[in-house]
């Protein structure tokens, strides 16, 4: 994909920061498409028929990443039908929100080099202790496999070790907008949509 014809937004934060609620939002007040790729893999891991599925089970169980190869083809296909079965000059088609990816150097440079630059990158930042207890009340309903007590320690420590050293390249780059993602859905959006609309200039 040419960034002339579409926009990324790399979404990025440590497990529970509220990618997936503040994405969401922003689906619906701006028209992007919102790709978790947790979420590809999830239903990746589901479908019958795929080489994947045990790989990826027990990557997200362990808090591990699934080898790049396998989430980059999953998001260049879903940005690939997005844009092929979108209404002909559909904005929302052109807009993507990569949400939880990418969570490891290599993911970031082959994704920019094979599938799209990315505009920027929104990192939400939130203490362990916040997220930790976020995870634990959702795991009380969500039938998340890695939300237990266990998993998400690993997932705390593969978001320390590898994944904010993603962020901090970007950082370096000046291609990060940080919020501050602690306070109330509502008010972390209105922080970051303050913040958003100035570098999409709308
Ligand atoms: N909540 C949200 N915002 C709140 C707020 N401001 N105040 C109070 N509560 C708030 O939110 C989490 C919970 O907190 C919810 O109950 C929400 O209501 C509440 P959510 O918006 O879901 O947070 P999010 O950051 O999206 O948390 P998530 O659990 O999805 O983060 P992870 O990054 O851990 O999960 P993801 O699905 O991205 O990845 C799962 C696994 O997939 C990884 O561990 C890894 O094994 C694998 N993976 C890869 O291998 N490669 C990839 O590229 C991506 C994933
Ligand atoms: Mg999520």
């Amino acid at each position: 994909f040419s960034p002339r014809d579409v926009t990324v937004l790399f979404v990025l934060g440590g497990p529970g920061a509220g990618k997936g609620t503040q994405c969401a939002r922003l689906v619906s007040e701006y028209g992007f498409t919102h790709l978790s790729a947790g979420d590809l893999l999830r239903a990746e891991q589901e479908r019958p028929g795929s080489e994947f599925g045990a790989l990826i089970k027990d990557c997200i169980k362990n808090g591990a990443i699934v080898p790049m190869e396998v989430t980059v083809q999953l998001l260049e296909n879903a940005m690939a039908e997005t844009i092929r079965s979108a209404p002909k000059g559909s904005k929302s088609a052109a807009r993507f929100l990569i949400d939880g990816f990418p969570r490891k150097m290599d993911q970031a440079l082959k994704f920019e080099e094979v599938v799209c630059p990315a505009k920027l990158v929104l990192f939400f930042d939130c203490p362990e202790a916040e997220m930790e207890r976020r995870l634990m009340e959702r795991g009380k309903t969500s039938g998340r496999a890695d939300d237990n007590a266990e998993s998400i320690r690993k997932r705390f420590r593969t978001f320390v070790e590898t994944s904010m050293p993603v962020v901090e390249h970007y950082e370096k780059e000046g291609r990060v907008i940080k919020v501050d993602a602690t306070p109330t859905p509502d008010d972390v959006y209105k922080d970051t949509k303050g913040k958003l609309v100035k570098f999409l200039g709308e």
